[in-house]
């Protein structure tokens, strides 16, 4: 399906045919425009970066780079081609046809999932608007450009479906999603991860490695979707998600393995002595952001997530590819409970597991992510490797929440926990050290001592390639 950029809001979805949902976008894009100045990249914001603009939904449609200023950037409406005959992947209606409007019991559910998609978008380009200041390279401030614009994309792709389908309450609500601020303390994001700050570069790294990932796996659930035109919205920004988790996962691999190479370097294997960060350290920031992104999945045992499923809201991950039974009836899933003061295996309905489920599946594509970290680490020949903590470890959501674990899971009391918080988690000095490395590099070909050049550049440029045209 090629894309419309004749148009004022290019899309795929014909909106030339629909004068409401037309008139009520149009009016929506220049709220959007002044939430992007008022709040988005706050440094080059209107220089010119190398941006790739997708010009079709086709596989290819992306190849498509050239120098764009930020605010010029044309932000659109694409959902993947319609799948003939589809049918409800999961649930109670597992294999009836999918919906193309919005079944009125499920109008608020629906709604409710959408809105919460919907407020991360601008919530993590708000959190990331003052990092271009610190950029370790250009390079990599158009790669966080990359990620901010399609971000902003995404918040597109929601509110179209707020606008189409949910009549003025999904108007209201695409108004509310400019209203609020990542970390306001009055009208706050609503997920914990998009309220916590990001002003250095390992905490972007982290998040788009690990929260980016809970995006991939959420929109892969609701791609699974009795609602066809979110399942379609979805796939869509799935490729997109593909190149976030690149810059997140490549990012921390050049931490990691720079980290590596200062500490050799140094006579007593400190790389904080030649002013790189030091492996104990990012291995804090892995353990406080995998934790933030866990939370994400909501709780281990959940009325909600039973509901979604049922009513073929969510599916779970590659619900039609990887699974044949559908219902998630008559079954039940291993949760691990706080009973008494012990840890207990018992067992739970599926469907009440579902979160646990996808979380699973998270994780263990985390683990994946971790095995090439530790690759990096063994062929710089050092002993040192990365690792996840449990699932329970230093968590704010869900049936763990009121306890204290350590990194490998085990119930610990609170001194335990006091004792031993600051070798696990970030402490303030980490904070300040790390910050006091952010400092600007901004000439093309050039890198921060903390961080190890990526291997290749963008579409077959080099490194030193004019990706932020400083002058412009
Ligand atoms: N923080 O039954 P529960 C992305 C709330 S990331 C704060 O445990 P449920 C991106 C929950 O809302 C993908 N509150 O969970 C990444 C509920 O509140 P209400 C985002 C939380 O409902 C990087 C209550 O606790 N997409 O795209 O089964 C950059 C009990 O709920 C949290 C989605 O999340 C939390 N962490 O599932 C840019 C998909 N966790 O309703 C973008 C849509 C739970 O009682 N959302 N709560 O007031 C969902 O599917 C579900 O809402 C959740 C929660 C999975 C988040
Ligand atoms: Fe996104
Ligand atoms: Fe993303």
């Amino acid at each position: 399906m090629s894309i419309n950029y004749d148009e004022r809001i290019p899309n795929n979805v014909d909106l030339s045919s629909d004068r409401r949902l037309k008139r009520a976008l149009e009016k929506w894009l220049p709220r959007y425009q002044s939430w992007w100045n008022d709040v988005g990249p706050q440094v080059f914001s209107t220089n010119e970066i190398y941006l790739r603009t997708a010009i079709s939904t086709e596989a290819g449609g992306w190849a498509n780079f050239d120098h764009v200023r930020m605010p010029e950037y044309r932000w659109g409406i694409f959902l993947n081609a319609p799948e003939k005959d589809r049918v409800i992947p999961g649930g109670d209606d597992a294999g009836k046809p999918v919906w193309q409007t919005v079944p009125g019991e499920h109008r608020n559910s629906l709604k409710r999932l959408i809105v919460t998609q919907a407020d991360t978008e601008p919530a993590s380009v708000e959190q990331q608007r003052w990092l271009a200041s610190t950029a370790p390279s250009l390079y990599d401030a158009r790669n966080l450009f990359q990620v901010n614009v399609e971000e902003g994309r995404h918040l597109w792709a929601m509110v179209y479906l707020l606008q189409a389908y949910f009549g003025r309450d999904g108007r209201d609500e695409a108004d509310e999603l400019l209203e609020r601020r990542s970390g306001d303390v009055d009208k706050p994001r609503i997920l914990d991860a998009f309220n916590q700050p990001c002003t250095d570069w390992l905490t972007f790294h982290c998040f788009t490695c690990f929260t980016d990932r809970d995006g991939k796996f959420q929109l892969g659930a609701l791609a699974e979707s009795a609602f066809d035109p979110m399942a379609r919205t979805c796939k869509f920004m799935l490729t997109e998600e593909a190149h976030h988790l690149f810059v997140g996962e490549s990012g921390m691999e050049r931490i990691i393995r720079r980290g590596a190479q200062l500490a050799k370097l140094d006579p007593n294997g400190d790389a904080r002595n030649q002013g790189g960060i030091d492996l104990q350290t990012i291995q804090k920031y892995i353990n406080f952001w995998f934790s933030y992104s866990i939370d994400l999945f909501g709780s281990e045992i959940s009325s909600n997530a039973a509901d979604f499923f049922a009513s073929g809201l969510k599916g779970r991950w590659r619900e039609s590819k990887d699974y044949t039974e559908h219902s998630a009836l008559n079954q039940t899933r291993a949760v691990t409970q706080v009973q008494n003061g012990q840890l207990i295996d018992t067992h739970v309905p599926l469907r009440n597991a579902m979160n646990e489920e996808l979380r699973e599946s998270y994780a263990k594509d985390c683990a994946r992510v971790v095995r090439r970290w530790n690759k990096a680490l063994q062929s710089e020949g050092v002993d040192f490797r990365v690792t996840l903590p449990s699932t329970r470890f230093f968590r704010r959501q869900g049936i763990y929440t009121d306890f204290h674990f350590n990194r490998e899971g085990q119930l610990i009391d609170e001194a335990t926990w006091e004792a031993n918080k600051d070798s696990w988690l970030p402490t303030e000095s980490d904070r300040a050290y790390v910050q006091s490395l952010m400092k600007p590099v901004h000439e093309p070909g050039k890198i921060a001592n903390w961080i190890a050049k990526p291997r290749r550049g963008i579409h077959g440029n080099d490194f030193d390639f004019e990706y932020v045209r400083t002058d412009s």
